[in-house]
């Protein structure tokens, strides 16, 4: 069986959401160590272009996006369940909520001046330029447009006081009783918020809330060692990519299966990923291409949040 392979950072948001999650559903896991600006040569080898982080690999499949790879991982273990029966619409719509607005409020808390400075403090001034050269050009072109720091401000105790409200009150350690994936979107932000003296406050002024993310964090990252990004694409040459699942071809624009196109999200970071459509069903959108280094693969997009286009 192939290994569980996640290419991510030590500071991402998403990336310690993705840990989280292989925490919780206790998975053991490889670890690939990614920049966190482009250029990422490795990773796009796998991916086609998409430069996001964190990616899932299994094998010759590769996982973009926490969204899809949070279903993934239900595949691979169901128990515990992100998921759970009867809240599959609340969970996931809560989650994709805190992955953008309260995400935003975070980069944007986090990524203003005030804290810049000691969050960055040890940081060269041109790789701070770098950086921030970097994330300008993630969010060109893209749908999202970023909060300025006077509103996320503004509007952090508003999200702040309606969790603490809920959470003192919850029937439950978690955001809806027993945990889900809601509780995984909401609490990498707010970690990230937590890692820099400037903006934790920010959190630790809520005492339920606190006690709740200390609870999330609690699931740890489970077992996992290094990999070299050398090796994992070795991994990838190696592997055959696994059977399309078992659902019916679902595109109602026209695009069939074996077309040629190119798939992107439409939020930031739209880089396109061109290859062969293979599959189109209710979550998950599948690209097969071929690379030098990285053989054949197939690359899973989550539906929600991406979008299809002709070659
Ligand atoms: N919707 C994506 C968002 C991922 C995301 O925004 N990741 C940030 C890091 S926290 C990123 O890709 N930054 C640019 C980079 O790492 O190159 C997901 O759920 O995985």
């Amino acid at each position: 069986m192939s290994e569980l392979i996640l290419h991510h950072y030590p500071t991402s948001l998403f990336a310690e959401k993705a840990r989280l999650l292989l925490g919780f559903k206790g998975l053991s896991w490889r670890s690939v160590k990614i920049s966190p600006v482009m250029p990422k040569p490795d990773l796009t080898a796998l991916t086609g272009g998409y430069r996001k982080t964190p990616v899932l690999q299994i094998g010759a499949d590769i996982y973009c996006d926490t969204s899809l790879i949070a279903r993934r991982l239900e595949q691979e273990k169901a128990l515990p369940a992100f998921f759970p029966e009867g809240q599959e619409m609340i969970a996931a719509t809560f989650a994709a909520w805190a992955d953008s607005v309260v995400f935003q409020h975070a980069v944007s808390l986090v990524f203003q001046p005030e804290s810049i400075a000691v969050r960055f403090g040890n940081m060269p001034p041109e790789a701070i330029k770098a950086f921030i050269a970097d994330r300008a050009e993630l969010f060109s072109g893209g749908s999202a447009t970023r909060l300025s720091a006077e509103q996320a401000r503004h509007q952090w105790p508003t999200i702040m006081a309606r969790l603490e409200q809920q959470l003192q009150r919850e029937q439950g350690d978690f955001l809806f009783g027993e945990p889900s994936i809601a509780d995984f979107a909401l609490a990498h932000p707010l970690w990230f918020l937590k890692a820099t003296p400037v903006t934790s406050p920010l959190v630790d002024a809520y005492p339920a809330v606190s006690a709740w993310l200390g609870r999330v964090l609690g699931f740890g990252h489970g077992a996992f060692s290094e990999m070299s990004s050398e090796e994992a694409l070795e991994v990838a040459r190696n592997a055959t990519p696994a059977a399309l699942p078992d659902e019916q071809f679902d595109e109602p624009n026209g695009f069939e299966a074996g077309q040629q196109v190119v798939i992107a999200a439409i939020d930031y970071g739209v880089d396109p990923v061109a290859g062969e459509l293979l599959f189109a069903g209710s979550e998950e959108l599948i690209l097969r291409r071929e690379d030098e280094r990285g053989g054949v693969v197939h690359v899973h997009f989550p539906r929600f949040g991406f979008r299809i286009e002709k070659r």
